[in-house]
């Protein structure tokens, strides 16, 4: 089972996250346990302060040290977590780091705000993560990300292994056009290709899609993909604005 701990000022964020599709279904089966710590728990003052002013001034609050660490030092009791915390210039997240988190047993993820927290916090961090180059206004949404990316990865969680394989990133390219019924829709056909029962020809229409997929909408993931030589065939072909079709009869496929 993999545990979650999640250090937030707003647990209540967390609910329907929990209580929805997948994610739900994998709590339910025991292979997700979600944590969700109230730091205002961990606070020792009437107030249950979690924040204060920064030293040497300037703008707005910063979360405060010990209500962090109390929670820390609780759940490291049992078992010590692997550390996040969440800044926007932290390593940015993506599938493979996503693959990374799937391998470790306990993550607990400090959800920061947008103020920032006290420094000191760094010190039982082992990583700090963004998802992406925008502020948000507190680390709760980025947490919710990372999980939910996290859990599908987890073995009997998603009920079709073979659709982790063929998602788009697992190979570093875009995916391929899916079509359900009905064949025509406002005039708009399925592809013949997929409807032809050619199980090769269909793979081959699919890895053509998702190459020309990934060169016009995202082409700076094709520098990293490890392409196959028939697929750098393929790539030479969509650079010079040919077809498919062109492809199979040059090729005799
Ligand atoms: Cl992880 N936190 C915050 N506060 N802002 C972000 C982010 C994280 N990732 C992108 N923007």
């Amino acid at each position: 089972m993999k545990k979650f701990h999640i250090l937030t000022i707003f647990p209540e964020f967390f609910e329907g996250f929990a209580n929805t599709g997948i994610v739900s279904k994998a709590i339910k089966k025991g292979l997700v346990y979600l944590n969700t710590v109230n730091l205002r728990d961990y606070t020792a003052d009437k107030h249950r302060t979690v924040d204060d002013v920064v030293y040497g001034g300037g703008p707005g609050m910063l979360l405060k040290p010990e209500p962090i660490f109390a929670a820390y030092e609780e759940i490291s009791k049992e078992k010590k977590p692997y550390v996040l915390i969440t800044e926007p210039w932290g390593r940015k997240f993506d599938q493979k780091f996503a693959w990374e988190l799937s391998e470790k047993d306990e993550i607990m993820i400090i959800c920061g705000r947008y103020e920032g927290v006290d420094e000191r916090v760094k010190a039982i961090v082992d990583q700090e993560v963004s998802i992406g180059d925008f502020v948000l206004s507190g680390g709760e949404p980025a947490a919710l990300v990372i999980m939910d990316a996290v859990i599908r990865l987890i073995p009997g969680v998603v009920g079709d292994e073979d659709s982790l394989r063929v998602d788009s990133f697992s190979d570093g390219l875009v995916g391929y056009p899916n079509y359900t019924r009905p064949p025509v829709f406002k005039g708009m056909e399925v592809p013949q290709i997929l409807r032809s029962g050619n199980h090769k020809l269909i793979e081959l229409w699919r890895r053509w899609k998702q190459i020309e997929n990934t060169y016009k909408k995202r082409p700076d993931l094709l520098k990293k993909a490890e392409l196959s030589e028939k697929e750098i065939k393929i790539l030479h072909y969509i650079k010079k604005g040919k077809e498919f079709e062109d492809f199979i009869s040059d090729n005799k496929v």
